[in-house]
């Protein structure tokens, strides 16, 4: 976790990810910082108890690509509930509908979400859960260059993510470096020359975990800490 006096500061208590399924989806632009950043997440990921097994991961060609694949993850999942449990995913139980009717309805999507996934939970612990995600990191790392094209791609992805979050109920981290050079994106992978840096992918994992619990608990009326 970041020590310094910028960055999230630890949660307490510290949140128990081991029942939980999480999403991650990265681009492939700038390899050498996004794999750093996916480990940093993995680490942290697996430190709160988050199984290898419930955690799936798919990566698309650039950061611009990050919103779509996290929504569409997101309805995957919810179509793996509905096969596996036989599910409904519309409120008040009528079955045969697609996940669209899920986005257009006005149901506390949340409540509703965290309720479906406790059906699924793992109860002997061993096999890949196929509940609804309860977070997705979406990781990618934009350089400036000398066109306008790092400022539309950063905008457009930021408030992407933001809607997919707020449209589907899913809690989405924000795992999107918007660097001025590369050497930036080295240090916020923690692995720049100087050892100075910090690999946020740890902050992201954390925040998952984090957000994960408290959906799952907001759902339920409960106000995790
Ligand atoms: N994707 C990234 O994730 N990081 C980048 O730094 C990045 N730079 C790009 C620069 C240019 C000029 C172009 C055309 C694309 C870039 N992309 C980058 C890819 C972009 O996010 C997306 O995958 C493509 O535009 C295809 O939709």
């Amino acid at each position: 976790m970041f020590e310094g006096i910028k960055g999230p500061g630890a949660p307490q208590p510290q949140h128990n990810g081991s029942a939980l399924r999480i999403g991650i989806v990265h681009a492939r632009w700038n390899e050498q910082i996004i794999s750093a950043l996916l480990d940093g997440t993995l680490k942290s990921l697996r430190a709160a108890g988050v199984k290898d097994q419930n955690i799936v991961i798919q990566t698309v060609p650039g950061s611009y690509e990050l919103p779509y694949a996290v929504r569409q993850m997101y309805l995957a999942s919810q179509t793996q509930h509905a096969a596996t449990a036989g599910g409904s995913l519309v409120a008040g139980g009528a079955s045969g509908s697609g996940t669209a009717d899920l986005l257009g309805s006005s149901t506390n999507l949340a409540g509703l979400a965290a309720d479906e996934s406790k059906k699924t939970d793992d109860k002997d612990g061993d096999s890949a859960s196929k509940a609804p995600f309860d977070a997705i990191i979406a990781i990618g790392a934009l350089i400036k260059g000398s066109t306008m094209h790092f400022e539309y791609i950063s905008d457009a992805v930021s408030h992407g993510l933001m809607r997919v979050q707020l449209d589907t109920g899913c809690a989405v981290v924000f795992g999107l470096l918007t660097l001025l050079t590369e050497e930036q994106g080295l240090e916020r992978a923690g692995i720049d020359a100087a050892g100075k840096g910090h690999n946020h992918g740890e902050d992201w994992g954390a925040a998952a975990v984090e957000l994960g619990v408290k959906r799952r608990g907001w759902g339920e009326g409960v106000f995790v800490q």
